[in-house]
């Protein structure tokens, strides 16, 4: 198993190593076509899993071409460097043991949603130059799939969490503003719209939902959630609760953290996922918020040194 990392000496690869076993690194970029089929070439793999993202919705509007450039444009070259190196071409489609190409589409792609529980047929429209990013990854996805017949599928994916996820994210900002107020380490936890409503499940439930998807006779997409959705006051609630803590004691509003467009309700509707994959997430929300509170109060009260608690840039 090979996993791309870009740049020259990225400071994350280190991070990363104790977390991927014996998975190899290679290099590539996905702005750089030239550097993805060198990648494909080198590898020469069964399957290729695209996650790589500027998969944070407040950025996008901050650096929104970059968003374009890396989130959806980066798909295309993805898909290109798969097609040149199998030698695909509109004329030459893959043989029997081509290259499955899986795309992690996103259930923001939903947007100011037409439609509750969402599911494969929901039609589309992103609030966020992220989700506009992730329409045009999806959809030149299922394009390459119907133009060249290659087996490239997209999973639109709700809210996925895990003690791993980047502190900037809702739910891990909650976990680690909850263990620093236990341990006495702050005094206040700064939120914006307490009022949205999220799908929330477990990370590992659903990059099982993914090898489900490559390992199909044939190429579909699929909409993976657990089709419950809470509000993020609901989830400060619960994870306040679980650390004994009454959270409007500490919790306040804080403009900064709103969006210039929200969406206000993802609830997936996994229907499909279920019959035809037989894939049932395994993790609850009650689990999984217990998790990520009880892995962050381990690693701010535990032996772990300061400068691996996950950094907390002004405009998280
Ligand atoms: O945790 P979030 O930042 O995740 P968001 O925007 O839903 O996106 C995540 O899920 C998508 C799948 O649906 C992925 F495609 C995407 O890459 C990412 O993984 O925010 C969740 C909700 C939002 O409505 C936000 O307005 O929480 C609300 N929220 C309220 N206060 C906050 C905060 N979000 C963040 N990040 N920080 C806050 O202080």
């Amino acid at each position: 198993m090979w996993g791309l990392v870009r740049g020259q000496a990225n400071p994350h690869v280190s991070r990363l190593r104790k977390h991927i076993g014996d998975v190899r690194i290679t290099t590539g970029d996905l702005l750089d076509q030239g550097s993805l089929i060198s990648a494909v070439e080198r590898v020469q793999p069964d399957e290729v899993y695209n996650l790589g993202a500027i998969s944070y919705v407040p950025m996008s509007w901050q650096q929104a071409e970059l968003t374009a450039e890396v989130t959806g444009m980066g798909v295309l070259r993805m898909l290109e460097a798969i097609r040149v190196v199998s030698g695909v071409s509109a004329s030459r489609t893959p043989g029997r043991e081509q290259i499955r190409f899986y795309q992690a589409s996103s259930s923001e792609m939903f947007g100011m949603v037409r439609e509750t529980p969402q599911n494969e047929k929901t039609p589309f429209h992103p609030r966020s130059p992220y989700g506009v990013a992730k329409t045009y990854g999806h959809y030149i996805t299922q394009n390459y799939r119907e133009s060249y017949g290659m087996f490239a599928v997209s999973g639109i994916l709700f809210n996925h969490e895990s003690p791993r996820r980047g502190a900037e994210f809702v739910t891990r900002k909650v976990s680690l503003g909850v263990a620093r107020i236990k341990l006495g380490l702050a005094t206040e936890l700064r939120l914006g719209n307490l009022d949205a409503r999220r799908d929330w499940g477990f990370a590992g439930d659903y990059a099982r939902a993914m090898r489900m998807m490559l390992a199909q006779e044939s190429p579909e997409d699929y909409v993976i959630g657990t089709g419950r959705t809470r509000s993020v006051r609901d989830l400060v609630e619960f994870a306040f609760r679980t650390a004994d803590l009454d959270w409007e004691r500490y919790v306040v509003l804080d403009g900064k953290y709103t969006r210039p467009a929200e969406v206000d309700l993802l609830c997936a509707d996994p229907k499909k996922a279920r019959e035809q994959l037989r894939w049932e997430p395994e993790v609850g929300f009650e689990e999984l918020v217990t998790m990520m509170v009880e892995s962050d109060l381990r690693l701010l009260g535990g032996s772990r040194r300061p400068d691996e608690e996950p950094a907390s840039p002004d405009h998280w």
